[in-house]
């Protein structure tokens, strides 16, 4: 499959044959999950940028996000944050959703924008404060009846800023109850995600801060508790791609949160910063086998199962936001085409062999790989464009949105 200099450096790797349509076949199964909040404005707490055609309610959002699908053909799903995203009629919502051909996807819940949660939200020192923060699962696990969805999301701004502030252990002692009581909350079908960050808005002691820390928990909680992995809530330099090793492994990897990191949290699109990284992390994946879908058509959803939904978690405070989350989307999928485009058998052999230079040039050549075209030719064989960006930019919604809508809210931060 790949050509080799006389140097020994791989030159080029043509895509044909079994490999071409193994790779195809698996490209077709691949689905990504949309957050609501991405179509709204956002920005830093500096300054938020307003943008034209901005949606002014989550019924407008779904609108946005059904574009995403309509171009890419792999975004069935969108994320819900409650209670950035109320509506009055949850039933409503979803028709809308399915009307527009997406679905509800996870609901988020939201421990970070009430007064209340100042010393922590599940981890308060206060039993009243952390039975309002059980009592709002209970309101999302309504939500998720009524929109189908499977999972809850949970990430927790908890934690303290000074040594001393509040007992360490007594904190983790009380997140693992409050956890209980939350996953006593849901259906059988449902799955409980708890998401871990390693600072922010806590800078002295996170209370999940880590993989370590969020897998525990869910081992606790039960088989239907999985860890998220956001890949912008690490320290620099770390190596996420064993963090998702690891968690494979477990068992316990129920989502991503994809995005870009050049500083700390920054949100941006996934695939922006380090390509190569999304590539390592998409290649442990398939090596693992965990690029089938947790959910689709014809897929049994199994709430304890190793299916790991794919998600985006971003803000697009400069650029397009409809374009931002199709570049993104497409920067996953090219990710996702070179980890499947890997030569295992001359990996394993170079790797079994302790020839370190050409295990490592197999493995590179795959993410040197312009898959573009076969991309190109994966979407006109499911009647897309072959191009999801050219094709929505001449399609005119931007226009139109804009012409249509005033007044749009701020992505769910106060909306
Ligand atoms: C926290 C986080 C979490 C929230 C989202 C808006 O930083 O990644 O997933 O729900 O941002
Ligand atoms: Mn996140
Ligand atoms: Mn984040």
């Amino acid at each position: 499959m790949t050509a080799l200099d006389d140097d020994g450096v791989g030159a080029t790797m043509t895509i044909t044959g079994p490999t071409r349509d193994r790779v195809l076949s698996a490209l077709r199964t691949q689905t990504i999950e949309l957050p609501s909040w991405a179509f709204g404005n956002s920005g830093t707490r500096f300054k938020v940028f307003g943008s034209p055609g901005t949606p002014r309610d989550p019924f407008e959002k779904l609108s946005d996000a059904a574009q995403v699908h309509r171009y890419t053909g792999i975004t069935p799903r969108v994320s819900l944050h409650i209670p950035w995203d109320l509506v009055e009629d949850y039933g409503k919502l979803a028709a809308h959703a399915t009307d527009l051909g997406v679905t509800i996807g996870t609901i988020n819940s939201n421990l970070f924008q009430d007064d209340d949660y100042k010393l922590g939200s599940l981890t308060h020192p206060d039993p009243r404060v952390r039975a309002k923060a059980v009592a709002h699962h209970a309101e999302c696990v309504d939500v998720m009846r009524a929109t189908g969805s499977k999972e809850l999301k949970l990430w927790l701004p908890d934690g303290t800023n000074y040594p001393g502030q509040d007992d360490l252990h007594d904190r983790q002692e009380r997140l693992a109850e409050s956890l209980q009581q939350v996953y006593a909350l849901l259906d059988d079908d449902h799955r409980l995600v708890l998401e871990y960050k390693f600072f922010e808005p806590a800078f002295y002691a996170t209370d999940v801060p880590d993989w370590g820390t969020s897998l525990l928990h869910c081992l606790a909680l039960g088989e239907r508790a999985k860890v998220v992995l956001d890949t912008g809530h690490h320290a620099p330099g770390t190596n996420i791609e064993f963090i998702v090793v690891q968690l494979l492994r477990a068992g316990r990897l129920g989502a991503f949160d994809f995005n870009s990191r050049f500083y700390a949290d920054d949100d941006l699109m996934a695939g922006a910063a380090d390509p190569f990284q999304l590539f390592r992390i998409l290649y442990e994946i398939v090596r693992a086998g965990a690029l089938a879908p947790a959910h689709g058509p014809g897929v049994p959803w199994d709430p304890a199962g190793p299916g790991v939904n794919f998600m985006l978690d971003q803000c697009h405070n400069v650029e397009d936001k409809i374009p931002g989350q199709i570049r993104s989307v497409t920067n996953v999928q090219q990710a996702t085409a070179k980890a499947l485009l890997v030569d295992r058998e001359a990996l394993t052999t170079a790797q079994r062999a302790g020839d370190v230079l050409g295990a490592h040039d197999v493995f590179t050549d795959a993410f040197q790989t312009d898959v573009r075209p076969l991309l190109a030719e994966l979407r006109e064989s499911q009647g897309l464009h072959p191009d999801p960006m050219a094709a929505f930019k001449a399609s005119g919604y931007v226009e139109r949105i804009a012409a249509e809508r005033i007044g749009g809210t701020q992505a769910g931060w106060g909306a």
